[in-house]
């Protein structure tokens, strides 16, 4: 690991707190950045290839972007960056916890043309009572506001808002909609390849759209406190479904393993996915 590689100070973990997003330099050097880029961009490629529909004829929430979830499961050379133990220890300090499970991964490729990702947060999709989670948010190229940046509302997760957002099939949060963000604008962040952008599972987000002819390329990591227990609800997901983690019960199994500390191991691939999860797109399989 070369001097150039930082990790979460306590400077960028206080602004975390303040804003529920930062920007954390520096955590992949090139040769990572080439080498997952190409492990990621495999694994979409492989998961795509049975979709021959052109942008247009995809959905709204599909015109965002590809998204393929759990590559680590069945594209191991993806693993290594699911479980990369300098990002997950960020996570860890950004949660100023002792250990975190991954939720899960997900690429998220916004093709060139892409629409706008609407504005939501992400923590109403996860049946995960406490609200110590977060998102890592890690782009194999430099990103700006022309191929897709994220953009969050500073502070929003400490709104004590945890609302439900439909962007699978409606429009999601209104940004301009001063009840809902206090009247605080929306903040573009730019995301060079090698840092990592994080935000709180409350932090309100969207990003813009890719106006490029280059596919913006980005993989991401769902990260949770250790230790935090699936709400007492019946909202599916197949992160607590396909291990039977019952409601109000603390959350693990090797659907969610621990990334931080770091096993000498990547966690072995667990029991298939339930086939057939309720809820929303993407939990049924039909992205992979
Ligand atoms: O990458 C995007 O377009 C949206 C990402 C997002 O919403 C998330 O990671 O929570």
């Amino acid at each position: 690991m070369g001097s150039a590689i930082h990790a979460a100070t306590d400077e960028l973990r206080a602004a975390f707190r303040t804003n529920g997003y930062v920007v954390v330099p520096d955590l992949l050097d090139s040769t990572e950045i080439e080498q997952y880029g190409a492990a990621v961009d495999a694994a979409v490629a492989h998961r795509q290839a049975h979709d021959s529909r052109t942008l247009a004829q995809k959905s709204r929430y599909e015109q965002s972007f590809q998204q393929c979830i759990n590559l680590w499961e069945d594209h191991r050379d993806v693993a290594p960056l699911t479980f990369h133990p300098r990002i997950a220890e960020a996570a860890a300090r950004l949660l100023d916890v002792a250990s975190v499970r991954v939720w899960h991964d997900q690429a998220l490729y916004k093709q060139p043309g892409g629409r706008h990702t609407d504005a939501h947060q992400d923590q109403p999709y996860w049946p995960i009572e406490e609200t110590n989670t977060v998102t890592a948010w890690i782009p194999f190229q430099d990103v700006d506001r022309s191929i897709g940046a994220m953009h969050y509302v500073p502070g929003s997760h400490r709104f004590g808002v945890r609302e439900f957002s439909d962007i699978f099939f409606g429009t999601g949060f209104d940004l301009d909609d001063e009840s809902l963000t206090r009247g605080t604008p929306p903040e573009s962040i730019d995301v060079a390849a090698g840092s990592v952008a994080f935000h709180h599972g409350l932090t309100m987000h969207g990003a813009a759209a890719n106006q490029t002819d280059r596919t913006r390329r980005v993989h991401t990591v769902i990260f949770f406190a250790d230790g935090s227990h699936r709400t007492s609800t019946n909202q599916r997901h197949q992160s607590v479904d396909r291990a039977d983690i019952e409601p109000g019960a603390v959350i693990a199994s090797d659907a969610t393993p621990v990334a931080w500390p770091p096993s000498a191991q990547l966690p072995d691939t667990p029991a298939p996915l339930v086939p057939s999860s309720p809820g929303w797109p993407g939990w049924d399989g039909s992205f992979r």
